[in-house]
C-alpha cells in the first residue's frame, strides 16, 4: 500500500482542496479511481481506471479504455477514488453513488460489454442498441417478465411493456410510452418488441393481434430507407395506439402518421437508398409482372442509384417483398390495390429516368401506366398562368420541367403513404362500441425520429427538431413535476428545484405570438413572400430572444436556434415553398385528366378542392403543428413510460462504445437533468416496513417491521440512532426519503452488523463445541 500525501504534491496543479478526502489518501493496487484527463473536449467526462501499480509517488492505472497513465504529482491529472456501486455497475442508477455523468456513462458501459443493454433510472429505461441478435426475446423471457414489479428482474424492455401493461389494467388509465433517441439508436426496434410482448400476453393469438404486427412490414417498406446512420431509418414519425378490451386483449389499433421525408424519393444523399419498398419490388417481383411494367434492375434508375448503392448489407429485397405481400393480404389489400400500387411505383421510377434533351423524350411513355404520356409532356415543358381571367401557357425550362417532375413524384408518393396508412388503419382500427367505449383501454407507442443536426439543415429539420422540443418539454414537466409532487404529497420539506425548462424555446418555435413557425406559414401565404423576406422578419422579431442565432451578416441566410439538445442552424433556401407544399394546378389537371382511377383516389382530396380553396389549404408547418398538438393533448391524460435509446459508435458495430457519442446523448437526451433532481432530491425511498425490515440489524432489540405497531416512529429511531439528527434524510408520511449516501453508509454498517452476527453465532458454535 502507498501513502498517497497529497499534501505533498502540488495540488493547484492535481487536486482542489475540497477534494482532499481522506479516503483518497490511501490508493491500493487494484482500487478503481475516476480519471480526470482534462483534455477541454466538450463530450469528455473522467474515465474509470483500475490501479495497477502504487510505487514510490506514482501510480500506475489502466482505464476502461485500455490505456495506460502514469500518475504523479507533475501530472495535470486528477483521479478521484471511485463509488463501490460504479465498479461492477448497478441496475438503476439512482443507485450509483457516483451519480454524475462519468458514472452513468461507466455503469452502461461495463454492463454493454456484457451484452446487458438494459439500464433503468428510476422508471425510466435506457437502451444501449446492441447491434447484434441477443437471445433475450424469447418467448421465454417473454413469460419471465410478465406480470413482475420494474425492479423485481434485470431491466428489460419487457419489463416496461408488462408495467404498462398492468398498470393500464390496475389503474384504469390509457399508458404511453415515449421512445427516443437518435437516429440508429433503436427505437423502431424496441417498439417493435413492446408490440410483440403485448401481442403475446394480451393472449389470443387473434386475427386481430397479427393483424397489428404485420402493419409494421409494410410501414417499414414505405416509410423506411437506408440512410448512413441507420440501415432500416425510419423516414417518418408513429404514434401506434393499441386498443385493449376489458378482458385485456387486443381490440384493434390506430396508427397516427407524422411528417414523411418526400424529397428521398427524388434525391439520396451518397450512401443512402431510396425507400425500401423500391428495390424490394424490383427484387421480387415476378419476371412477366415486371415486363408488364417495363420494370428492369435497380440500378436502372436515376431516383433508386443517387447515393450510388443500391443494396444494403444485412437486409434480404427479396425476402422482404413476400413479407410485404402476405402483410397487405393480411391487411385487407385487394390484389387490384396491390397492383395499382406497384403500377405508381413504376411510373415514379420511369419518371425519373425521363431525359430532357433539349425537349422531353417520352419514348417509354407507355410505361407511365398512370397518365396519358402527351399530357405528362405538356405538363413538364410548359406552365399555366392565369392573366385576367385568361390562361396562358408559358414554356419552362429543362430545369424548371424537371422540379415538376420531382414535385409530382413527391406529391404521388407522399400521398400514397397516407393512402397505405389510412387502408392499415381501415383493416385494425375497431370504432368503439358503447358498451365497449366505457372499459376499452390504450398503449400508445410513440416512435418519432429523433433530433436532427446535420451539416444542412432545411425546413424538415425544423418540424423534427421542434417536435423533439415539444417531448422534452412533456418529459422535463412529468419527471420533474411528479418527482416534486412526491415530495409534497408526503409533506416533508422541500425546497422547490430549478431545472432547465426548454419552454422558452418552445415558445419561440410555436407559442408566442409572432412565433417562428407563425412567421414562415404567414410569408409563405404572402403572395410576395420569399425566403430572404421571412429570414428578415425572423431576425427583426427575434433578434433579442436567447434562443435565437441571427445571421452573422446580411449575405447569411441560415438562423439559428439553440435547441435543448444543441444549436442548430437552418438553411432557409427553400423554406416557402417546402412549407407551401402544394402542386401546380397543372399537375392536378394531369392527374385529374387521368384515366386511372387510383391516382385520382390519392388525389382526391386535391382535386376536389378547387383552384382557390387550394391555394388556402394548409402549409405543412400548421399541419404538423396541429397533429403535434393533438399528440401532446392525447399523450398528457396517459400514464407514460420513457425509452431512451442510445447508440454507442456510428459505425452499426456490435461492442464497439464510442464515450463521447454516449455522453452526447445522454447529455442532450436530458438523462443528467434528471440526475440532477435525482442528485437534489432523495432518491433512496424506503416505506417504513421496508425500511425497519433491513436495518433493524442495527439496533438491537428491533422487533420484525409486521409486528411492529409505530413503524414510523421506530424508522425515526434507528435513523436518529445512525445518521444524526442534522443529516438531510427525511420522514414523510409513508416513507423515508434518504439521499444515496446515506443508503451507502447504513448498506455498509449493515453488512458490518450481519458479519458481527455471524461471527459472534460463530463463536458461540464453537464454545458449544
Ligand atoms: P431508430 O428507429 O432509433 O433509428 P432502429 O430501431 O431502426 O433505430 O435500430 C437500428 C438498427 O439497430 C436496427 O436495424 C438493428 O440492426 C439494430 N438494433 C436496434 N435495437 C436492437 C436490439 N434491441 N437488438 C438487436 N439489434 C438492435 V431512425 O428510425 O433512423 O431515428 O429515423
Ligand atoms: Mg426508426
Amino acid at each position: 500500500m502507498l501513502y498517497f500525501s497529497f499534501f505533498h504534491l502540488l495540488v493547484e496543479d492535481v487536486f482542489t482542496i475540497s477534494e482532499l478526502k481522506p479516503e483518497l489518501c490511501f490508493i491500493m493496487q487494484g482500487d478503481y479511481v475516476w480519471l480526470d484527463l482534462k483534455t477541454g473536449r466538450e463530450f469528455d467526462v473522467p474515465v474509470g481506471a483500475v490501479v495497477k501499480l502504487c510505487d514510490s509517488g506514482q501510480i500506475q492505472v489502466l482505464d476502461d479504455e485500455g490505456r495506460e497513465h502514469w500518475i504523479s504529482p507533475q501530472n495535470a491529472t486528477n483521479i478521484k477514488p471511485m463509488h463501490p456501486t460504479s465498479i461492477h455497475g448497478v441496475e438503476d442508477m439512482i443507485r450509483l453513488g457516483d451519480l454524475n455523468e462519468a458514472g452513468i456513462l461507466r455503469n452502461l458501459l461495463i454492463r454493454y460489454n456484457e451484452h446487458v443493454i438494459y439500464t433503468y433510472t428510476g422508471s425510466i429505461l435506457v437502451a444501449v442498441n446492441p447491434y447484434q441478435l441477443l437471445p433475450i426475446y424469447t418467448p421465454d423471457q417473454i413469460r419471465l417478465y410478465t406480470n413482475k414489479k420494474i425492479g423485481e428482474l434485470p431491466p428489460h424492455i419487457f419489463a416496461i411493456a408488462d408495467n404498462c401493461y398492468f398498470n393500464m389494467q390496475r389503474n384504469n388509465k390509457d399508458q404511453c410510452c415515449i421512445i427516443s433517441g437518435e437516429s440508429g439508436a433503436g427505437k423502431t426496434e424496441s417498439t417493435k418488441l413492446i408490440l410483440q410482448f403485448l401481442a403475446a400476453i394480451s393472449g389470443q393469438h387473434s386475427w386481430i393481434e397479427q393483424q397489428v404486427l404485420e402493419a409494421t412490414p409494410i410501414l417499414e417498406a414505405f416509410g423506411n430507407a437506408k440512410t448512413i446512420r441507420n440501415d432500416n431509418s425510419s423516414r417518418f414519425g408513429k404514434y401506434i395506439d393499441i386498443h385493449f378490451n376489458k378482458r385485456g386483449a387486443i381490440e384493434g389499433a390506430k396508427i397516427e402518421q407524422y411528417l414523411l421525408e418526400k424529397s428521398r424519393v427524388c434525391r439520396q444523399a451518397s450512401d443512402e437508398r431510396n425507400y425500401h419498398v423500391f428495390y424490394c419490388m424490383l427484387k421480387g417481383m415476378a419476371p412477366e409482372m415486371k415486363a408488364k411494367l417495363g420494370l428492369g434492375l435497380a440500378t436502372d434508375y436515376s431516383y433508386l442509384t443517387m447515393g450510388n448503392c443500391t443494396a444494403c448489407d444485412g437486409r434480404d429485397d427479396l425476402r422482404d417483398y413476400s413479407s410485404i405481400l402476405s402483410a397487405m393480404k393480411v391487411l385487407m389489400f385487394t390484389e387490384t390495390e396491390s397492383w395499382e400500387i406497384s403500377k405508381l411505383l413504376a411510373a415514379i421510377l420511369h419518371m425519373g429516368n425521363l431525359r430532357f434533351e433539349g425537349t422531353i423524350n417520352c419514348t417509354r411513355a407507355g410505361c407511365f401506366c398512370i397518365v396519358e404520356p402527351k399530357d405528362v409532356m405538356v405538363c413538364l415543358t410548359t406552365r399555366t398562368l392565369i392573366t385576367r381571367g385568361e390562361s396562358v401557357a408559358t414554356p419552362l425550362s429543362v430545369e424548371q420541367g424537371l422540379d415538376v417532375r420531382d414535385a409530382f413524384v413527391k406529391g404521388i408518393y407522399g400521398r400514397l403513404f397516407v393512402w397505405i396508412v389510412d387502408k392499415i388503419n381501415a383493416a385494425i382500427f375497431r370504432p368503439p362500441s358503447c358498451e365497449s367505449n366505457l372499459v376499452r383501454r390504450s398503449i400508445g407507442l410513440l416512435d418519432i425520429f429523433g433530433f436532427e443536426n446535420f451539416i444542412v439543415n432545411s425546413f424538415e429539420q425544423l418540424c423534427i427538431n421542434f417536435a423533439n422540443e415539444n417531448l422534452q418539454q412533456f418529459f422535463v414537466r412529468h419527471v420533474f413535476k411528479l418527482e416534486q409532487e412526491e415530495y409534497n404529497l408526503e409533506d416533508i420539506s422541500w425546497q422547490h428545484i430549478e431545472f432547465t425548462d426548454n419552454q422558452d424555446a418552445l415558445d419561440m418555435i410555436a407559442n408566442k405570438p409572432m412565433n417562428i413557425i407563425s412567421l414562415i406559414d404567414e410569408e409563405s401565404k404572402f403572395p410576395k413572400g420569399t425566403d430572404a423576406t421571412m429570414l428578415y422578419k425572423l431576425n427583426s422579431q427575434h433578434k433579442l430572444n436567447s434562443n435565437y442565432i441571427r445571421p452573422k451578416n446580411s449575405y447569411e441566410t441560415q438562423f439559428g436556434i439553440q435547441h435543448f439538445a444543441g444549436v442548430v442552424h437552418y438553411e432557409t433556401r427553400g423554406f416557402l415553398e417546402k412549407n407551401r407544399d402544394s402542386l401546380h394546378t397543372d399537375i392536378i389537371q394531369l392527374v385529374h385528366s387521368s384515366k386511372n382511377k387510383f391516382i385520382k383516389q390519392i388525389f382526391q382530396a386535391d382535386v376536389a378542392m378547387g383552384v382557390e380553396t387550394r391555394k388556402r389549404s394548409p402549409t405543412l408547418s400548421s399541419q404538423f403543428k396541429r397533429s403535434l398538438e393533438m399528440l401532446m393533448r392525447t399523450l398528457s391524460v396517459c400514464q407514460p413510460f420513457f425509452v431512451r435509446c442510445i447508440k454507442p459508435n456510428e459505425l452499426k458495430k456490435p461492442l464497439l462504445f464510442d464515450r463521447a457519442l454516449c455522453v452526447r446523448q445522454l447529455r442532450y437526451s436530458g438523462m443528467m437533468e434528471t440526475i440532477r433532481i435525482r442528485r437534489a432530491g432523495y432518491p433512496i425511498r424506503y416505506t417504513f416496513a421496508e425500511f425497519v425490515e433491513r436495518y433493524r440489524v442495527l439496533m438491537p432489540g428491533i422487533k420484525p417491521a409486521h409486528i411492529q405497531e409505530d413503524l414510523r416512529g421506530t424508522c425515526r429511531q434507528i435513523v436518529l440512532a445512525r445518521l444524526g439528527k442534522y443529516d438531510d434524510w427525511q420522514i414523510g408520511k409513508t416513507k423515508i426519503f434518504l439521499k444515496d449516501h446515506h443508503d451507502m453508509q447504513l448498506e455498509i454498517e449493515r453488512d458490518k452488523a450481519i458479519t458481527d452476527k455471524v461471527i459472534l453465532i460463530q463463536k458461540a458454535v464453537r464454545g458449544l463445541k
